[in-house]
């Protein structure tokens, strides 16, 4: 007897880096979430599902135990706050950096800049922990226009190659942090279901060179 596995996962670029991660498992969706609409996607193990939703909502589903697994990147995991869950593997895939950035031309001392990102909780520590006062604003995208039509200083938010910033004049200024996407498990299911889940991680963590 095995127990019923949810594992949740986002569309776009984790979906396709913890693919050959699940595969090494043992486990390969019967559905393309890029092309199915499907929520709920069947693996090759009839006790094993995958549910598809937006990034920021997979450490959620996680802490309540709507999945015992998921998939998340260390942005949002320190975003979200990591309660209820655990984060026992680095697959080290969907890597990037957390950055301030800016327009080249900005003022260096302005008394209390305007910093624009959607990483508020990130963003009020990293400037509290250094003294430095800020006023955060939220926003859900687009972060790199903010300098530009005068909505903020600066904005904090994810570079990878940095050709966003570049494409809209600004630059990187400041690093936060090194993210990369995290395994996560529900605490409940860690212990109610370990011995599937130890054998997963262990294929997973092999795979991903952890
Ligand atoms: O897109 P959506 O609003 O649904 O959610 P999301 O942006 O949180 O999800 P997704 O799938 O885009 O990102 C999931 C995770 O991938 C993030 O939480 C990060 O941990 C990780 N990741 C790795 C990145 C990037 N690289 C990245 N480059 N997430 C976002 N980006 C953005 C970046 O901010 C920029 O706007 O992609 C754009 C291109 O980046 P450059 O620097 O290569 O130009
Ligand atoms: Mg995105």
């Amino acid at each position: 007897m095995t127990a019923a596995l949810t594992i949740a996962l986002s569309k776009g670029r984790i979906f396709k880096e913890t693919l050959p991660l699940l595969a090494a498992a043992g486990i390969v969706p019967v559905d393309d979430p890029e092309t199915s609409r499907k929520l709920i996607l069947d693996t090759d193990q009839p006790d094993i599902k995958l549910v598809i939703i937006r990034a920021t909502d997979v450490p959620t589903y996680v802490q309540y135990g709507a999945a015992d697994l998921g998939v998340a990147g260390k942005d949002v995991l320190l975003e979200h706050g990591g309660e209820g869950l655990y984060e026992p593997l680095d697959l080290r895939i969907a890597r990037c950096r957390l950055m301030v950035a800016g327009r080249p031309d900005r003022p260096p001392r302005l008394s209390r800049p305007r910093i624009a990102t959607k990483f508020v909780n990130i963003t009020r520590r990293y400037f509290a922990d250094r003294g430095r006062q800020v006023e955060v604003i939220k926003l859900y995208g687009s972060m790199e226009l903010a300098p530009l039509v005068g909505l903020a200083d600066y904005i904090v938010d994810v570079v990878d190659t940095g050709s966003t910033l570049k494409a809209n004049g600004l630059m990187p200024l400041e690093h936060i942090a090194d993210i990369s996407s995290r395994l996560i498990v529900n605490k409940a299911a860690m212990k109610m279901k370990h011995a599937r889940i130890k054998a997963i991680m262990n294929r997973m963590a092999a795979a991903a060179g952890a």
